[in-house]
């Protein structure tokens, strides 16, 4: 039977999601962070992206939140989705990301960044340059340089998109070697600062050889799946988590281009990733949070006005479909949205980012409700999302009625 869309008011008393951004968990959208200190105690203030995307501003903000140093955050665009911020050109000329400012001194480059909070604060239980670490960090380059080659180039023949593989699983059997060497899921006897550097990438590659590749690095590797499942039992992990449909579509522009190999492994990850069943993909492992919908609900309505405005879709109209999308979510009574909505639910579906907007398991509900419910208007799909630029993400166009 057709439900009517609950209207925007109804919706609201279905969800009483929130969180404490300055001293609660782990979150993408704090401007400040405590951990329980004053304001008066803050004396770092990092400097990264909007969407969440920097894989080095994520290393040095898990470093924070481990250590629980009270800092300011101050988001940047990124040259890839919009222009970037006069104020922090005049800060960082070159415009690159992360930076800090440590007791009034800018700081850049995220291992700089990391040795200099180090000697303030103390190491987050190994230091930059202890002895069992350097290896280590030499090793996380090692594989970040294999998975360049394999993904970022376009292979001459099917025989040296086998040997990039090679060449790629090769160094993954290093790492594998060396999480076997201690008893626990890490890479040293207790978490610490190399599980931070390994966790940004192997995020990233985990996501990009999925869909690009067919090759599932945490399925096929027992000691990454181990160590993946350890860092989500972390809080400050799991608050920084993206999901495969963000960053299979945020990585092509920020790294100059993600080659598909065809095969049909590949072919058949990557319409899972762009059109669900987003449930059950190897991006995510522990058990979904009971509020999950909630906190997509929430973070939805907060945001509905801007939501509409930039869809491509007519504003009464998709106003509508996406209250239809959310009545779905919420109540589990499909709710058929006007007739032509479909483009504009499934642009809103491609464009849900993790963990800017909402944690993953959120986002999978959201997607999972707004591809069902155009599948009841029809099967017409929104242009291709591009892969050279993100600007549709610009960040302007949101913060214009905010
Ligand atoms: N070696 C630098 C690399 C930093 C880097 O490549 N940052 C990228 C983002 S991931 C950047 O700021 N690019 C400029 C931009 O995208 O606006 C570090 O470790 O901090």
């Amino acid at each position: 039977m057709n439900t009517v869309p609950l209207s925007w008011k109804e919706l609201e008393t279905l969800t009483n999601y929130q969180i404490d951004t300055v001293n609660g968990p782990t979150n993408a959208k704090a401007k400040l962070r405590l951990f329980g200190k004053s304001e008066s105690d803050v004396r770092v203030t990092l400097y990264r992206d909007n969407h969440a995307w920097c894989p080095y501003c994520q290393k040095i903000w898990l470093w924070l939140e481990e250590k629980q140093v009270p800092y300011r955050i101050e988001k940047v665009t990124m040259f890839c989705y919009g222009e970037k911020e006069s104020w922090y050109k005049r800060k960082v000329p070159s415009g690159m990301l992360p930076a800090i400012e440590l007791n009034g001194r800018i700081i850049k480059e995220s291992d700089d960044i990391l040795i200099a909070l180090e000697k303030v604060f103390g190491p987050l239980n190994q230091g930059m340059k202890d002895r069992e670490v350097l290896p280590l960090r030499q090793l996380e380059r090692l594989l970040f340089r294999a998975w360049c080659s394999w993904l970022c180039y376009l292979a001459s023949s099917s025989r040296q998109e086998q040997h990039n593989r090679e060449q790629f699983t090769q160094v993954v059997g290093k790492v594998e070697e060396a999480l076997a060497r201690t008893p626990g899921p890490y890479f040293l006897d207790k978490f610490g600062i190399v599980d931070v550097i390994f966790t940004p990438y192997v995020e990233r590659m985990n996501a990009s050889l999925y869909y690009y590749k067919g090759y599932s690095m945490r399925e096929e590797n027992p000691r990454f799946s181990a160590w993946f499942d350890a860092m989500e039992t972390r809080p400050t992990y799991r608050g920084t988590q993206s999901d495969f449909h963000t960053h299979v579509h945020d990585l092509p522009p920020q790294m100059g281009g993600c080659w598909e190999n065809g095969e049909p492994q590949m072919l058949i990850n990557k319409a899972r990733v762009n059109n669900g069943p987003w449930f059950g993909l190897p991006d995510v492992g522990y058990p979904e949070p009971e509020n999950s919908r909630e906190e997509a609900l929430q973070n939805t309505i907060k945001h509905h006005a801007n939501i509409i405005r930039v869809n491509p879709a007519d504003d009464k109209l998709f106003d509508e479909a996406l209250r239809c999308a959310l009545t779905y979510m919420m109540t589990g009574k499909e709710c058929v949205p006007p007739t032509g909505s479909e483009v504009g639910l499934r642009y809103l579906r491609d464009r849900i980012n993790v963990p800017r907007d909402m944690s993953i398991y959120a986002a999978k509900h959201f997607r999972e409700s707004l591809e069902k419910t155009a599948a009841l208007a029809g099967d017409r799909q929104p242009e291709p999302i591009p892969t050279r630029h993100r600007r549709d993400q610009n960040p302007l166009n949101f913060a214009m009625n905010n």
